[in-house]
């Protein structure tokens, strides 16, 4: 069937299926089929690719059969996408991240296929809970954290936006590690997320790409130009996992193509031939390796060679691909920038710059500096820290032994640039020191941020605060070098999964009042404000917040056979475990707290009732951070047994949060805790999140706080704690924690009372550790911040009394955050990086 140009909305069929077909491509806007339809596709799929009955089938076998049945509805899409991206060579974005959170996969399809009724009916007529289904689904746990749930709400945003994009990443067999708790410690369980299947990757062994590692490199005469090769020990193959990536209501299917290390047969031939076959098989695991493991640390980069091959790996292979299947076979090689943009997710890819240098120049023969040229203009790096001790940094000894032939083009980078810098500063060691690609303190090693920003075309921060101290603090030397090149993107979330999918009575009570439009609009909610001073209206959302508590309080219970009181304020701190993002301060709010009602100076009456809830996820060598889970676990035994507190204090702290988890919680909360040290956290996502669903934030001035407290404004954003130039101030005048101890009573009292032995069964030495650590070593000033945290709490507690007002601030947090979807993320990238308009 020849090709034809179908324009959005069109109901021409893909030239896979003919049109007549039921799995044809339906006109956009319309839902794609009848309920006896999708009956008749999910028993097809039950009965044919499962094998089962449906009076047999297991809950596992109906999911799959559900999630084959929703696939198929999206394929005559996907597959037009992709011919039609290959066709119009349009220019594109290749998003490279170590890390994808996905969080679940079927309501996210359903939604944006508009097949959730449809299939609600057909599995009810077929004697099924939809529900029962959804809870089957293990979340691809591809992700830390922050970073990782920002590349899975970016590729949504650009999928709805009809953006030409591909995201590329790792398969990872095991992903972020299950957290249990024994005697409240943190315990940590491998993920092993494929082992009942993934119906949503489609696995291309014909399409691996060979991928070098190790040797040596050699100059050879090409025709009286002399050139430098590699020639690698070993390799690897990389195997692509296609996941489609579809848009909400525009019948656009992008892809996500993750890859998974599979042994090449070179690499055991030799063996197999030496006739040592057990040896062989080892070879295999040892390649194999590459792809098995998420690293859980998030912060403190520990320089292990896995992790290094992990990206080289990932990055190299997407290259090939850009040039072997996306990429034009014809394509003029200097109109590159005109094609692709490799936007850097943090540096975990930033290998792909000497690697795309490599191929220009030794496997394209382009001369040097029309190579650099290219590769300046095709990269892009988004800096997602500022703590110095996250900064990655690679030995060369170790890049030497393994990637060679990208060590001596790191070299050759590094001598041009500084030639550059010297050119325009003069012999000015000290800053050429400062500036050098190549440190040699500690040890010879490649700062993987400094060679991201000479290569990259723009370095974002991701929020204002951030950027600006990125450019002052970090790199003021590259800024001063570079004018122009430092910007700021604001990150966001996608309101498809954080309101639509996780709130769904918030979004029929929002397009109620607003008409549908606004998840794919999200500044429409200003519109609400008005909404907020209507008594009926408020009554309203109060009872989709009540809801919500109700429904997470069912969740927990079955999960964690927790109970939820629905006449609670929920207080949450849902986030990473790091000292930084300071859940001791909560940990401080408590005890105060509890120790106030327990010695009888504050009536219990006097406090509003609050439960609150943790969710965090320590590193597994992070001491200190497993030591303050073992301790929130540990106070909230004590509180939760103390009946001087029941009905007034209660801490809920459910293992294993996750995406899927963060779905019930956020709905649920009344109170987001954002309370880092000011210029820490580089942005946050999670504040979004809550604010969105009609939280109020108490947080301190630091990443996206400062931009979500300008919109919301003061009244309706509890502010607390320094500004990072008073936590400046107060470093270089001198910070004395066990001062700040001794000057205020009500803290001493809370920290005696952990010292005491209180929440350790009397034993001292238990959180010595952690006490020392915060009156000799407070690295995040938390002491500095108690006396200014403590005071608005009280204030939060003063307004949940008046709950009318509070609920008008929750709907105004609502109306005034939607500059916070990642579609706005997504067009301040469009507009100021990539240049890169929709492609129809
Ligand atoms: C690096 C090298 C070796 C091993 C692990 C890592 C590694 C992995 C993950 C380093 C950092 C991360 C994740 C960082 C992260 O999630 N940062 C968060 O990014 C969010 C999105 O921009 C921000 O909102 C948060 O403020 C920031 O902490």
């Amino acid at each position: 069937m020849p090709h034809e140009e179908i324009a959005p909305g069109s109901t021409a069929a893909a030239d896979v299926l003919a049109p007549n077909h039921p799995l044809a491509l339906a006109p956009v806007g319309a839902p794609p089929t009848s309920v006896d339809g999708f009956v008749r596709e999910f028993l097809h799929n039950l009965n044919f690719t499962q094998g089962v009955a449906l009076s047999t089938s297991s809950a596992n076998d109906r999911y799959l059969a559900l999630a084959l049945t929703v696939r198929d509805y999206l394929m005559a899409r996907w597959l037009e996408d992709q011919r039609r991206q290959t066709e119009r060579q349009d220019k594109g974005v290749a998003y490279l991240s170590a890390e994808y959170l996905l969080g679940r996969q079927l309501d996210n399809n359903l939604l944006a296929s508009r097949l959730t009724e449809v299939a609600t009916e057909a599995l009810a007529a077929c004697g099924i809970d939809i529900d029962d289904l959804r809870q089957q689904e293990v979340e691809p746990g591809l992700g830390n954290g922050g970073l990782g749930r920002l590349a899975a709400c970016f590729i949504d945003s650009l999928a709805t936006m009809s953006v030409a994009s591909i995201g590329y990443g790792i398969r990872y067999e095991y992903g972020i590690f299950r957290q249990t708790f024994v005697d409240g410690h943190q315990i940590e369980q491998p993920d092993a997320w494929l082992t009942l299947g993934s119906p949503w990757e489609f696995p291309h062994p014909e399409a691996a790409q060979t991928i070098c590692f190790g040797g040596h490199t050699e100059t050879y005469d090409d025709d009286g130009v002399t050139r430098s090769r590699w020639v690698p020990a070993w390799n690897v193959k990389a195997v692509p996992y296609n996941y489609m990536v579809p848009g909400y209501h525009n019948g656009r299917v992008n892809t996500l193509r993750l890859w998974r290390a599979v042994a090449t047969n070179a690499f055991d031939l030799r063996i197999f031939n030496a006739g040592d076959y057990a040896e062989a098989v080892r070879a295999q695991t040892f390649a194999e390796n590459i792809s098995k493991v998420l690293y859980p640390e998030d912060s403190t980069p520990q320089g292990k060679e896995l992790r290094l091959q992990q990206q080289y790996f990932f990055v190299a292979a997407s290259i090939q691909d850009f040039f072997a299947h996306v990429l034009a076979d014809d394509y003029d090689l200097a109109k590159l920038p005109d094609r692709i943009i490799f936007q850097l997710n943090d540096t975990h890819p930033v290998i792909a710059v000497p690697e795309f240098m490599r191929v220009l120049v030794d496997e394209k023969g382009m001369d040097w500096d029309a190579a650099w040229a290219i590769t300046q203009q095709c990269f892009a790096y988004t800096c997602h820290t500022l703590l110095p001790e996250a900064l990655e940094v690679w030995s060369v000894d170790l890049l030497g032994r393994l990637l060679p032939r990208h060590l001596e083009i790191i070299y050759r980078i590094n001598d041009e640039f500084l030639l550059a810098v010297r050119e325009r500063f003069g012999d000015d060691e000290m800053r050429i020191r400062n500036m050098s690609i190549v440190s040699d303190f500690p040890e010879r090693s490649v700062r993987m941020a400094y060679l991201a920003t000479v290569a990259g075309a723009k370095v974002n921060g991701v929020a204002e605060l951030h950027s600006q101290l990125l450019r002052d603090k970090v790199l003021p030397d590259f800024d001063e070098f570079y004018p122009g090149k430092f910007t700021n993107v604001t990150n966001g979330v996608t309101p498809r999964r954080f309101i639509r999918l996780a709130n769904p009575r918030l979004a029929d009570l929002i397009t109620e009042a607003l008409g549908a439009g606004w998840t794919v609009d999200l500044e429409r909610l200003r519109g609400l404000e008005t909404f907020a001073e209507d008594p009926e209206f408020r009554a309203r959302f109060a009872e989709v917040k009540a809801a919500n508590k109700r429904r997470l309080g069912e969740v927990l219970r079955e999960r964690d056979g927790f109970t939820v009181s629905e006449d609670h304020m929920l207080d949450v701190m849902v986030k990473r475990l790091h000292e930084y993002k300071r859940q001791m301060l909560k940990v401080l709010h408590i005890v105060t707290t509890y120790e106030g009602i327990v010695s009888g100076r504050v009536e219990a009456s006097a406090v509003q009732p609050r439960t609150f809830v943790f969710g965090a996820k320590a590193a597994p060598g992070y001491a200190m951070a497993k030591r303050i889970i073992h301790l929130i676990n540990s106070v909230g035994s004590v509180v939760n047994d103390d009946p001087r507190v029941e009905g007034r204090l209660k801490v809920l702290f459910p293992p294993n949060y996750n995406v899927t988890l963060a779905e019930s919680v956020i709905p649920a909360a009344d109170l987001s805790e954002q309370i880092s040290l000011a210029g820490k956290e580089a942005s946050g996502t999670g504040n979004m999140k809550f604010a969105l669903n009609g939280a109020l934030t108490i947080g301190t001035d630091d990443g996206a706080n400062v931009e979500i407290r300008q919109l919301v404004g003061d009244d309706d954003f509890f502010l607390f704690g320094m500004t990072e130039p008073e936590v400046e101030a107060l470093w270089a005048k001198g910070y004395r924690p066990s001062e700040v101890y001794q000057q205020d009573e009500q803290l001493r009292r809370a920290i005696d009372l952990i010292a005491s032995g209180a929440f350790s069964g009397g034993d001292r030495t238990v959180f010595e550790p952690v006490v020392s650590n915060l009156l000799y070593d407070d690295r995040f000033m938390v002491l500095a911040d108690y006396a200014s945290y403590i005071e608005a709490q009280h204030t939060v507690d003063a307004a949940y009394a008046d709950q009318d007002a509070w609920v008008r601030s929750a709907i105004l947090n609502v109306a005034r955050t939607g500059y916070f979807s990642s579609d706005r993320s997504m067009r301040d990238y469009i507009d100021r990086i990539w240049h890169t308009p929709p492609s129809y």
